[in-house]
């Protein structure tokens, strides 16, 4: 048995980096429990997975880290906060009272009902989503008017662009009308959201098509099939060719019965390839589109004269209910 020493005081937090770095030395934590700890300690999944394993630090090297990735400003208050749900205790929303704050309409959840996804318009306000826009173009040392810069650099043949803290994308994380939306679907207030990275799809040309992602899942489809939300924040407009999001809409109401319609030897990923299409949803600078995960969906080609520049979180409550067999 590992001795714990804890300057930041969340045994579970000890937990999960004995799990990563001495294997068999704990029990591991329910999925739900890693995912709560590593959102409200602010840290993103893979840099978090990539630390663990290729530097393999003793406990105190692992929790100097963690201070490090916020320049020492984990604030007391989200601390205690995090402490205070992993021990069962009910914690409020991150960003204060959502009551007086404007959420998604009767006529979004009705929508949100039939087809599993909703645009939160004004998710943030247009100015905020122009400087984060202005801050991925900068971070890739790009210009947003010179065609020739979106494609000098190399972020490998990828859509995804690794930057994560950014105090623009850290401001539209706690954005009141995301934390009030995503409250409304869950049904409860206590929060928390995911560290992500950003996007940049560019126009296509002959040296650039693009990379994906194509319809997939996120999720198991094994069953039962749980609820949970992703989300992707557009930072300029989106018109429905300049690589919007898709996917299909109200699937996850079907589901169920359409794995059943997967021809015996064929995989699933293969059959909804065949036959699923998806829908390209455009929106504004500062629009959130929310969606069921259970939704097949991807990126899509940028036919258009612009970038598609967006930030991606997801909000999840302490403890939810989730599927621990794998299937997709
Ligand atoms: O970037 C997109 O439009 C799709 C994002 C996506 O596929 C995902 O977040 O899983």
């Amino acid at each position: 048995m590992v001795e714990m020493e804890t300057s930041l005081g969340i045994e579970q937090l000890h937990t999960y980096w004995a799990c990563q770095c001495e294997p068999g030395s704990a029990a591991p934590l329910p999925q739900d429990v890693v995912k709560t700890l590593l959102a409200g300690l602010q840290l993103n999944v893979l840099e978090t997975l990539r630390y663990l394993h290729h530097q393999r630090p003793s406990y105190a090297q692992f929790e100097a880290w963690v201070w490090e990735r916020h320049g020492g400003e984990l604030k007391e208050a989200a601390l205690n906060r995090l402490r205070r749900a992993l021990a069962g205790e009910a914690v409020g929303a991150e960003v204060g009272d959502l009551d007086r704050v404007e959420g998604l309409s009767a006529d979004d959840l009705a929508h949100w009902d039939e087809h599993g996804y909703v645009i939160l318009r004004n998710a943030i306000s247009p100015e905020a989503a122009e400087s984060t826009e202005t801050a991925i173009y900068d971070f890739l040392g790009m210009d947003r008017d010179d065609p020739e810069s979106w494609y000098r650099q190399s972020l490998g043949h990828s859509i995804w662009v690794p930057l994560l803290r950014h105090p623009t994308l850290v401001a539209n994380r706690r954005a009141p009308r995301i934390h009030k939306a995503h409250a409304q679907l869950w049904g409860r207030e206590d929060l928390w959201v995911t560290v992500d990275q950003v996007g940049f799809n560019p126009p296509e040309r002959d040296n650039w098509r693009f990379p994906g992602p194509h319809l997939h899942w996120d999720a198991t489809l094994a069953e039962p099939h749980c609820f949970e939300l992703q989300g992707i924040l557009y930072l300029a407009d989106v018109a429905e060719d300049q690589g919007a999001f898709s996917c299909v809409p109200g699937f996850h109401r079907t589901l169920k019965q359409w794995l059943k319609s997967v021809p015996e030897g064929v995989t699933v990923h293969a059959h909804a390839a065949r036959t699923l299409t998806m829908t390209p949803i455009a929106a504004k600078r500062g629009d959130m589109i929310i969606w069921h995960h259970l939704l097949p969906h991807g990126s899509s080609p940028n036919r258009a004269q612009r970038p598609r520049v967006v930030q991606y979180m997801s909000l999840r409550p302490t403890r939810f209910a989730y599927t621990e067999e794998w299937k997709s």
